[in-house]
């Protein structure tokens, strides 16, 4: 099919921008122009600045929530030295010589990224032109993003493709690209953090090359980074601050995350191949008589009829709305996978819609293009198309109708098993591209961003009072605003837990702040003891569910023995207890960008032992989790961030900046609190308390709570605590009103306190 729907690349003309020739002024900047190309400027009223080469302006954009922001009248164009010209503004200042190399440099002067001038290589028949765009950045500096990385979260040397793909078994850390990739680069150094998004959808590599600091008398090497797409737009938006400025402006610029209702903030169990309802019950039951926490149960594509989307097997499922309802009952949701292949089989009544509606993807000559998935021969929506989203989103009543509470997308990379190459479709399969009209080439790294908006959509339409609740396999910058996602077929062994971490730090660094591995890993049996230490990381981390593949090993809780169980029912009640926490950060990561999952150095990216730490996170601002990762392991050393902080288990207080060795016996992975923090938890009564962790003396602390406000749409405010010692004391106070003794019932602050981390005898 490509050989016949794409033309051959056949002579390329290199070409480079030449010298400056000219400027026009515009809003937040303007145009510089070059023998032979342009580059427009603009500085935005958010902060984020655009720069696009050869008339490249922001939209039309699949990233973008709403277009570009307004220009920033305040920012303009005025000459440099040596024949350049600059745009000063607030964040950032852009330099870009006569020669069109552009420099992004902080406020201060200071180099944070150089662009080299652009090169293209264009058919000389027509066609889209390919792109390379080389940067350098500090030698200190990291790199991370790019989507969800199981190398990560450390982007180090080494070319990174972008173009989103399932591997087609269970993957390590060395595997990738996987399932979602975006060229988004977060790059953090001494000088300074930014991001940068390169807004095309192409197929592209980034090849990154960390730098090296001189040692004795060496000199640094500067860190470098190449990105090449084989076609699109030029274009790109940065972003400088601090991370957490950083992250807030890209949510701005590409949209909120969604808000997943609490009970998506419990723990969910899944598995491929549960065999019908009666095994469902059975699990159901078993958490229920063990006492063990549990929010939702997952079906899988075995639950359909002969594996086609929209349906139930009727054999298995018989009465699957009155299932939903029990379970409902015990307050666990049911979640349904959706696929978004569609059997090719006439009588198949989305097979016939579809036709109806003339949603799948055909070839340049007009033909259906068809593939090979689990329901064998299919077709594919076209979901880049607003018609084909508004059919598929009104499919979605038939599972509202079967009782499901939330939606799992799997296989949108999108794959076909019978492609040649690549397990996907033709790169000339074409595509709507919202009217502009494309191909595969385009439409690909964007199919997964395209469903989840499908679904959500259509969603909202069918259930405006709730939240839609849905995470999907694949996805592209921006795809946080429908939902989360997970980190895919992991492989069962210790490489596969570290890779999970790894995923969830590195996607909620680009803005996607939600989601988890499948703990104990797809594939396979893992030990007792991995099984466990992934429970226990998994219980820490948005979406904390349990699956696995179709002939894989069991992941109950207590199908790994009595000691194992027992440490899970702990990691079970804890994350129980700290669903108010989660809660509060579900709602700051929609209302600042902030993921609940944050690398060591969030608070501190200019200490450099920090950025290279891997192995521990922080949950929030309050908590600092540092999962086992080696087997036989039940200690392991952590760095800490500056401050006090105490070890959550036996109280002990450490001073950071340091590195300290704690115990992490089978039962528990150690777990620190922040000297001051004041964190929401679920009391005995089910009602909210407050945990306070004592401030290191002669300093104040703080934390923000959001209550949970239901399922709808209604925004909660932000509550807001001091603790601070008083007279030998630690009082806590809500907006600055109301104090309130230590360990006591709640006076004015309308919550129970616990204080803790309080040496005996100073109570
Ligand atoms: O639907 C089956 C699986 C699913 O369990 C898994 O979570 C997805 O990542 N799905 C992939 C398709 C089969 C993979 C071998």
């Amino acid at each position: 099919m490509d050989a016949a729907g794409l033309a051959p690349r056949g002579v390329e003309r290199a070409r480079v921008p030449g010298p400056v020739t000219g400027v026009e002024p515009g809003p937040g900047g303007g145009v510089v122009r070059f023998a032979r190309s342009e580059l427009r400027v603009r500085v935005t009223t958010g902060g984020a600045v655009f720069w696009g080469w050869d008339g490249a302006e922001p939209d039309p954009s699949y990233a973008l929530v709403s277009g570009s922001p307004e220009a920033d009248p305040r920012a303009v164009l005025e000459p440099d030295k040596e024949g350049g010209w600059r745009v000063v503004s607030e964040r950032a200042t852009v330099v870009v010589s006569r020669h069109g190399a552009v420099e992004l440099r902080t406020p201060g002067g200071l180099m944070l990224r150089r662009d080299l001038p652009p090169r293209w290589w264009e058919p000389v028949g027509g066609g889209a032109a390919r792109w390379l765009q080389r940067s350098q950045v500090a030698a200190d500096a990291r790199f991370f993003g790019l989507g969800g990385r199981a190398q990560g979260p450390r982007l180090r040397t080494g070319t990174y493709r972008l173009w989103n793909t399932d591997p087609g078994g269970s993957f390590g850390p060395g595997d990738g690209p996987l399932y979602i990739t975006m060229p988004v680069q977060l790059v953090v150094a001494d000088v300074g953090s930014h991001l940068v998004f390169h807004d095309n959808t192409w197929d592209g590599t980034v090849v990154v090359r960390e730098g090296e600091e001189g040692a004795g008398s060496g000199h640094d090497r500067a860190g470098s980074c190449e990105v090449r797409m084989d076609g699109g737009p030029l274009r790109c938006w940065v972003m400088v601050g601090t991370p957490a400025r950083v992250l807030h402006t890209w949510a701005s610029l590409t949209g909120p995350p969604a808000l997943p209702p609490a009970w998506a903030l419990g723990h969910h169990h899944a598995r491929w191949g549960f065999g019908g309802e009666q095994e469902v019950r059975r699990i159901v039951a078993g958490y229920r008589e063990r006492g063990l926490p549990l929010d939702a149960v997952h079906l899988d594509i075995d639950h359909y009829e002969e594996h086609q989307v929209f349906t139930v097997d009727k054999e298995t499922y018989p009465h699957l709305p009155q299932l939903a309802d029990e379970l409902l009952k015990d307050g666990v949701r049911l979640v349904s996978i959706v696929d978004p292949a569609v059997k090719a089989e006439p009588g198949n009544e989305v097979y016939d819609s579809g036709r109806a509606t003339d949603a799948f993807v055909r070839d340049a000559s007009g033909r259906t293009v068809h593939g090979v998935v689990w329901p064998g021969r299919a077709v594919y929506p076209d979901f880049t198309d607003a018609r084909v989203r508004t059919w598929w989103g009104g499919l979605y009543k038939e599972r509202l109708a079967q009782g499901f509470a939330g939606f799992w997308h799997d296989m949108n990379e999108p794959v076909s098993f019978a492609a040649f190459g690549e397990p996907t479709l033709p790169r000339s399969a074409r595509h709507a591209l919202e009217g502009r009209g494309g191909d595969h080439r385009e439409a690909h790294n964007v199919y997964g961003l395209a469903m989840a908006r499908a679904g959500y959509e259509g969603l909202r339409e069918l259930h405006p009072q709730e939240r839609p609740f849905l995470f999907s396999r694949s996805g592209w910058a921006g795809m946080q605003r429908y939902g989360g996602t997970w980190s895919g077929d992991v492989a069962t062994g210790w490489p596969g837990l570290r890779a999970s971490l790894s995923l969830v730090l590195g996607l909620g660094l680009c803005g996607v702040p939600y989601s988890g591995p499948d703990v104990g890993g797809f594939d396979g049996s893992p030990s007792p003891e991995l099984y466990l230490r992934w429970f226990q990381l998994g219980s820490y981390l948005p979406l904390f569910r349990t699956h696995a593949a179709l002939r894989a090993g069991r992941r109950e809780p207590w199908e790994f023995g009595p000691d194992v169980l027992e440490h899970a029912r702990v990691a079970l009640v804890e994350r129980r207890r700290l669903l108010p926490y989660f809660v509060t950060l579900a709602h700051l990561a929609r209302r600042t960008g902030t993921p609940y999952v944050r690398p060591l150095w969030w608070g501190c990216p200019e200490d450099r032992a920090l950025r290279d730490c891997e192995d521990a996170f922080l949950l929030g601002d309050c908590l600092l989790v540092a999962p086992v990762f080696e087997p036989g392991a039940v200690r392991r050393t952590v760095r800490l961030p500056p401050g006090r902080w105490y070890d959550t288990a036996t109280g002990q207080a450490y001073e950071g900046p340091a590195r300290v060795l704690l115990e992490a016996p089978l039962s528990r992975i150690p777990v620190l609190a922040r000297a001051g923090a004041v964190l929401p938890v679920r009391g005995a009564d089910g009602g909210i308390e407050l945990e306070v962790w004592a401030p290191a003396p002669g300093r104040t602390g703080g934390g923000l709570v959001v209550r949970d406000a239901g399922d709808g749409w209604e925004q909660p405010e932000i509550e807001r605590f001091t603790a601070r010692w008083i007279g030998g004391r630690v009082v806590v106070e809500r907006d600055g009103r109301a104090a309130e003794d230590a360990g006591e019932a709640a006076g004015e602050v309308g919550l129970r306190v616990t204080v803790r981390g309080i040496p005996q005898g100073q109570m």
